[in-house]
Order: C-alpha cells, then structure tokens, then sequence
C-alpha cells in the first residue's frame, strides 16, 4: 500500500490550514489575516452555489423578476457584491471596500473597522453569466498605511498588495491566492464544503504555446498589439504558431494561461486608449498572481505592478503570462517606441 499516496488522501490541507500555517512563520500576527481570508472564502462558497443554481433559478423566475414565491430575484452580480461586501465587514477586519459594482469605495466604521483594504470584482465575466460559461471573483488586498483610511490606502501600486486572487465558477469551483510567497491553488469538494490544496506552488511554463485576446478589436490596435499578434500566427523565429483561446472571462483565460503558459493581453486600442480592464481588482491581483508564479505582467509602457493608480476605477492594458511571451512583447514595444496606432 502507498502510504505517501493514502496521506495525500486523507490528511486534508484546507485553505484555513494553510494560511494559518503561513501565518504562524511570523510570530507579531494575530489571525486578522486568517479571520478576513475566512469571510472571503465564505462569499466565494456562497457565490458559488447562487451561480450554480443559477439556471435552475430561472425555472422559477427571471432575474430581476418576481419569482413564484413572490421574492424578487436579484440579478447574480447585484447578488454577489452585496455578499461579499457584508461578508467583508462583517470580518471586522476591513476599513475600505473598493468594487466594481459600487461607484465610491465604503469607508468601515468602528467597531467593525479593521486595517485591511479589499478591491475585488465581486463577479467578473458578465457576458458569460447567462450561459452557463466560467465566471469569478477577483481579489486584491492592501494593508492600510497610518491609523485611519484615506482612500490613498486603496490608490497604492500593485506591487505593495499583501495577497490576491481569484475564485473560478467554472467546471469545478477553484481558489487560487498568493500572500507573497508562491502561488497554490484550492478546490472546494461540495461534500466537505472546503477548499482543499490541490495545486501547490503553480509556476507558469517560461514559455506557452496560447495566445488569448479579443481579436474582434484588431483593427483598433496599437501598432505594437498588431504586429505580436501576427507573430503568434506567423513566426518568424520558425516555431509553430500559436493556439487562439479566448473565454471572454478574465479569470478563465488567466487561470488557463497561468496553468498551461501563454499570454492573456487586453490591449489598448483606438476607442479605448486605456484598455477595458480595471487597474486596482482586475489589473494589478492578476499581474501579483502572475510575477507570484514566475510569470510577467506589462502594460505596454511599465511593470503592471508599478502602476500608481490615481481612481479607484483607473483602467490600463495589460500583457501577462508566461515569462518568455512577455519579454517578446516588451520588445515589439521597445523597438515600436511611439505606440502609433494602426492606420
Ligand atoms: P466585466 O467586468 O464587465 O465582466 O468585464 C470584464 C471582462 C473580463 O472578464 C474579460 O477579460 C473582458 O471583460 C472581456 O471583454 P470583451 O468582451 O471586450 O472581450
Ligand atoms: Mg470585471
């Protein structure tokens, strides 16, 4: 009998566990991080289990309508940033909450204020809700700098993150986080209703063989966007092109790209001269996650994770994935020097 193998089976490493054992290599911490990672996994379980009853819900009443018991039924992202913002405060160990549902950040009051920050995308993906493709939760978190918030606690680099990472609604419900110290990735068994380490210390392959972008933009972009976008199809190194996959959710084409290398871009392009995706919960927890697992992230300009966001709602492009993929991109632009667009 495999001993190493029946261990690996029954002793369970839970993301609680986890973290609590991070936590105690740094004697001065009190569990404040452990109890809001809590809370956060508690919106992803419950987010989880709405997105999948999901299609069911609709028997019984469309979103936004009256179901046959008379309640309103909310609509699945409405749903979600109210979960994860009572779940964040209710932690008691928040002082600013910045989502992409809601226009101004929340300020936490006392006694429920605590000194983390929190940017999340409570549901990202929300062309897919409706049909049943992947979807997730984005998260970022900061430590607040002096002893009361001011939203430049929330309006830091990237790099300054103390932890980030995503929930992926998709085949199988996935958590994946990095507080600084390698990437792990935790798979929720729905009969334990646990997120259990299932990929430990990912690291993205130095090189892939997937490109990921929505080429529907390609007569928009930068000249830089076009021409590595043509040598993903055409090589010119003599290499076979690169494979096309776009899901169209955030999280799904980097949790693919994290797991089997490649680059995931949003560029900027002529009717968005700042890309599509937001800088604080969409840019910079994916960039961290990246940089975390050996990969790079750029914005066409600078290190994503240099970025000095001046609104909570800042967009930027982005390039991230795999190390080698990216450095071929910093060269195109490098060499392109002015960005010009495509004519
Ligand atoms: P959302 O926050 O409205 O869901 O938009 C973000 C999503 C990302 O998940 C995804 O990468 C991108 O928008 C796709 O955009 P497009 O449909 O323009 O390709
Ligand atoms: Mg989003």
């Amino acid at each position: 009998m495999d001993h190493a193998a029946d261990a690996h089976r029954t002793d369970l490493m839970t993301i609680t566990r986890f973290v609590l054992n991070e936590q105690s290599k740094y004697p001065e911490s009190k569990g404040d991080f452990t109890i809001l990672l809590n809370n956060i996994v508690l919106g992803c379980k419950f987010v989880c289990s709405a997105v999948n009853k999901a299609g069911l819900a609709k028997l019984i009443g469309l979103a936004g309508e009256t179901n046959v018991q008379g309640e309103e039924q909310k609509k699945l992202d409405v749903l979600s940033n109210e979960v994860f913002v009572k779940a964040l405060i209710s932690s008691g160990r928040t002082c600013i909450l910045v989502s992409e549902e809601d226009e101004e950040a929340t300020f936490v009051s006392p006694p429920m204020r605590g000194k983390y920050c929190v940017v999340f995308d409570p549901l990202d993906g929300s062309s897919n809700i409706d049909c049943g493709v992947s979807i997730g939760t984005i998260f970022g978190i900061y430590t607040m700098k002096g002893s009361d918030p001011t939203i430049e606690d929330v309006l830091q680099p990237g790099k300054d993150m103390l932890a980030a990472g995503y929930c992926m609604y998709g085949s199988s419900c996935m958590l994946v986080l990095s507080t600084g110290n390698g990437v792990n990735g935790f798979t929720l068994d729905p009969s334990l209703g646990e997120f259990i380490l299932t990929h430990s210390d990912i690291k993205i392959p130095k090189k892939g063989k997937i490109y990921s972008v929505n080429e529907g933009n390609a007569k928009n972009w930068d000249v830089s966007t076009a021409k590595y976008v043509d040598n993903c199809k055409y090589p010119k190194d003599g290499s076979l092109p690169k494979s096309l996959r776009y899901v169209g959710s955030m999280v799904a084409d980097v949790h693919r790209t994290l797991l089997y290398g490649g680059v995931f871009l949003y560029p900027a392009d002529k009717k968005s001269p700042n890309g599509k995706l937001r800088v604080l919960y969409e840019v910079f927890p994916m960039s961290f996650l990246m940089e975390q697992a050996g990969g790079q992230a750029f914005t066409g300009k600078q290190r994503a994770l240099e970025l000095v966001p001046k609104k909570i709602h800042e967009r930027s492009p982005i390039f991230l994935g795999s190390y080698d993929d990216i450095e071929e991109i910093k060269e195109i632009y490098a060499a392109e020097g002015n960005n010009a667009m495509c004519p």
